[in-house]
C-alpha cells in the first residue's frame, strides 16, 4: 500500500508505547482508530478524537494499515488470530518485541492470509516518540516499508534493515545485549566499591567518564574481528587480560563476581585453546554463531 501524510491508521495495544504511537498519529492529523484488550485505556485517545471500538474486528477493518504494539509474540496471536482473515490486502506493522524467529513466524502467518507484514523494533522510550531521537528499526519487504514510511516517520527516525523480517528484532536485541551487559558490569563495579562504603552515586560519577572513554575501543576491536587476525600489533593480549585477580578481589570483598567471572571464562577458554598471546577481541570466536 502507499500511504500519505493523511492515511488512516489503526493501533492495537494501548500500553505505554502503543498510546504514545497513537498520540503521535493524532498530533500529526491522521484519522486514528485504537483498540485495547482493556477498553478503558482508550479513553484519553478517544477524547482527543480517536475512534475506539471495543470490538477488534471493527478496529482492524477501519483502515488497511494496522499497527500492533502488544506485550509479546503470544499476545499478537491471541489478539489477531480470530480476525486476520478480515485483513486480506492490508498491511500489518508489528512493533511488539519478539525474537527474530517469532517475527519470521508472524510474517509467514500474515502472508498465508494475504496481509503484507513489516516487523519493527523500537529503540526508544514512550516520551521520545514523535522526536527524531526515537530510533525504530524495520525489516520485511522493501516495497512495504517504502509504502508506509510516511506514517512510520511520524514516530521518529526510521531505519530499514533488510528483507528478512527477523533482522529488526535481531539488531534491536543485539544492541540491548550490549547495553544490559554493560549495565551489569557497572552495577558489579558499584557493588565492589560499595563493599568499602562508596555510594553507587559516587561510583557512577567516576564510572561514567571512564566507561564513556573506553567505548572508543569498540571500533578497534571491530576492525580486528572483521579482519580476522587477532595477532595484529597494538592489541592487549589474552594472557595480559586475565581477570582472575578481579574475580578474586570481588570474592574477597564478599561481592558475587558474576559479570566479570563470565568474561574471565571466555578469556580462559581462548587461552586453553592456545591463543593467550593473541588479542582480547579473540573472545568473539567463543561467542559467534558456529563457534567451535
Ligand atoms: N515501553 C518501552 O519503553 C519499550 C521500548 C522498547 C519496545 N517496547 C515494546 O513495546 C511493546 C509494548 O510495550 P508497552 O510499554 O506499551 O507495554 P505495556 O505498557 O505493558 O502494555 C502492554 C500492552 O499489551 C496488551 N496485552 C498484553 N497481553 C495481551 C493479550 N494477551 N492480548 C491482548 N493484549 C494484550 C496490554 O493490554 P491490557 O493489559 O491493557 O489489556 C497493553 O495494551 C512491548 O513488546 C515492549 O517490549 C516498549
Amino acid at each position: 500500500m502507499t500511504t500519505t501524510e493523511s492515511t488512516g491508521v489503526t493501533v492495537l495495544g494501548l500500553g505505554a508505547m502503543g498510546s504514545a504511537l497513537a498520540s503521535a498519529l493524532l498530533d500529526a492529523g491522521h484519522a486514528t482508530t485504537v483498540w485495547n484488550r482493556t477498553p478503558a485505556r482508550a479513553a484519553d485517545l478517544a477524547a482527543r478524537g480517536a475512534a475506539a471500538p471495543s470490538d477488534i474486528a471493527e478496529a482492524v477493518t477501519a483502515h488497511p494499515l494496522v499497527i500492533a504494539c502488544l506485550l509479546d509474540h503470544a499476545s499478537v496471536h491471541q489478539s489477531l488470530d480470530a480476525v486476520i482473515g478480515t485483513m486480506r490486502g492490508g498491511t500489518l506493522v508489528n512493533l511488539t518485541t519478539t525474537t527474530p524467529n517469532e517475527a519470521r513466524e508472524l510474517a509467514a502467518w500474515a502472508a498465508e492470509h494475504g496481509v503484507d507484514y513489516l516487523d519493527g523494533a523500537i529503540m526508544a522510550t514512550p516520551p521520545m516518540i514523535g522526536t527524531t531521537e526515537a530510533s525504530i528499526l524495520y525489516s520485511g519487504p522493501r516495497e512495504v516499508f517504502d509504502g508506509v514510511r510516511p506514517v512510520l516517520d511520524r514516530w521518529g527516525t526510521s531505519t530499514y534493515d533488510g528483507a528478512d523480517p527477523g533482522l529488526a528484532s535481531l539488531f534491536d536485541l543485539a544492541l540491548l545485549s550490549g547495553m544490559y551487559t554493560m549495565f551489569a558490569g557497572f552495577l558489579h563495579g558499584a557493588a565492589m566499591a560499595g563493599s568499602a562504603g562508596m555510594t553507587a552515586t559516587e561510583f557512577a560519577a567516576r564510572a561514567t567518564p571512564f566507561l564513556s572513554a573506553m567505548t572508543a575501543g569498540f571500533a578497534h576491536d571491530a576492525a580486528v574481528v572483521d579482519g580476522g587476525d587477532y595477532t595484529v600489533p597494538g592489541q592487549q593480549s589474552l594472557d595480559f587480560s586475565d581477570l582472575s585477580h578481579i574475580v578474586r578481589a570481588s570474592e574477597e570483598q564478599g561481592v558475587a563476581p558474576g559479570p566479570v567471572a563470565a568474561v574471565q571464562e571466555l578469556i580462559s577458554g581462548q587461552i586453553a585453546q592456545g591463543y593467550g598471546a593473541e588479542g582480547f577481541a579473540r573472545i568473539y570466536e567463543s561467542l559467534r554463531a558456529d563457534a567451535e
